[in-house]
């Protein structure tokens, strides 16, 4: 029997179930990628089979088991939901780097060290020792070689886990670190837009002595915006580029609408500042509170979108008061496609998409 597996996705591969994961017409000794893998790599198609959480939680328990140093991915653009309690509580005895994904999205403008502090802040809250905290891009490549030389300062002859939520960029990071380091040119691991693209543990032969850097499925966080939507969205939700913040003086009575996804109606007695950064395809719009029902009414899941049409049926919203005392610029987070940060004190009603999360914090720029 054959038990090659998958190089893109760690699934063993089969050629007998074409709906279930390692799935191969014809499988050989020399078999090194799934139909699903090979699919995304060529012809750049989403992944329909994804990891489940189950999964995830059965893998990661066997990384917790092991003495490896882990690296704990962030996302800079959706920090609040992928800074999961879960994983923290998992990973409070291990040796832990905190590597914060996706820094490319933030204006180039941003400081790396006050983020860097506002991260260092947030472990703090939460009493989670780490060793050391990286803003990366897997994607550009953005100060990759500091956190290179830092699994070499910490590593101490083990294995290298990569854990995090779902898309965090686990598997975009090592693809990164093997460009980086070794000839390849090309991605040896699966990536891709749809939360659970990673199916099983992928270990790597990397360093000299032996040991390996091992990718891990991610925890699918259920309050994440890509959850309560189809793939369609996915595109415009999640920023390719840096992104432009966008600025409004708010007075009483004014409403920010962010596409069909949420909207923030404030009450102020002096005029306030609000600051929008989430991907540049999103249609924001300010407009009177007095016009958001209508506005609502007729152009959600039209000039409102996303949600497109076919998702209005399974879509609800719900409202959270938020109440700002003025002292200190906050950041009111949007689970999986962004924040908005706010100065001046107000009252906000947030219409947001059931079951999405919506958290307030300490300005994070
Ligand atoms: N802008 C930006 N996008 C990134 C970066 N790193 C990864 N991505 C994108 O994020 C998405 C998820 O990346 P993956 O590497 O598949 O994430 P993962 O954590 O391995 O995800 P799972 O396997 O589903 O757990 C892909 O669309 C990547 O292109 C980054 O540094 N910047
Ligand atoms: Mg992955």
């Amino acid at each position: 029997m054959i038990l090659n597996k998958c190089n893109g996705c760690g699934s063993i591969l089969q050629d007998t179930e074409p709906d279930k994961p390692g799935f191969i017409p014809k499988l050989t000794t020399t078999s090194e990628y799934c139909q699903r893998c090979f699919r995304m790599k060529h012809y750049n198609e989403l992944p329909k089979i994804v990891a489940s959480n189950s999964d995830y939680e059965k893998v990661i328990d066997d990384v917790m088991d092991k003495n490896g140093l882990v690296i704990f991915i962030v996302d800079l653009f959706s920090f609040k939901s992928t800074f999961n309690k879960k994983m923290i509580e998992k990973l409070r005895k291990k040796d832990v780097i905190l590597v914060a994904n996706k820094y490319d999205l933030l204006p180039k403008s941003t400081n790396p060290a006050s983020v860097v502090d506002w991260l260092s802040k947030e472990c703090e809250k939460f009493s989670f020792k780490v060793i050391a905290i990286h803003l990366i891009s897997a994607k550009k490549g953005y100060f990759i070689d500091d956190l290179i030389m830092n699994i070499e300062n910490f590593r101490r002859g083990r294995d290298v886990y990569f854990v995090g939520c779902a898309n965090v960029g686990k598997s975009s990071l090592i693809n990164s670190i093997i460009r980086r380091m070794t000839p390849k040119t090309e991605d040896v691991i699966s990536t891709s837009i749809i939360p659970g693209t990673t199916l099983n543990e992928i270990r790597l032969l990397f360093f000299d002595d032996g040991k390996y850097l091992i990718d891990t499925p991610g925890l699918i966080n259920e309050g994440d915006i890509l959850n309560r939507l189809l793939p369609k969205s996915y595109e415009k939700i999640l920023p390719k580029n840096e992104i432009k913040p966008i600025t409004y003086q708010i007075k009483t009575g004014n409403t920010v609408l962010l596409a069909g996804l949420a909207s923030l109606s404030f009450e102020c007695e002096e005029d306030i500042s609000v600051i929008v950064y989430v991907s540049k395809d999103l249609y924001i719009q300010r407009s009177k509170t007095a016009n958001l029902e209508h506005l609502v009414k007729t152009q959600t899941g039209k000039l409102l979108n996303p949600p497109v049409e076919e998702e209005l049926s399974k879509i609800f919203y719900a409202h959270k008061k938020v109440s700002l005392d003025g002292l200190k610029k906050k950041s009111i987070w949007f689970a999986g496609f962004g924040f908005v940060s706010v100065i001046g004190k107000c009252e906000i009603d947030i219409r947001y998409i059931d079951k999405s999360e919506v958290y307030v914090t300490n300005a994070i720029i």
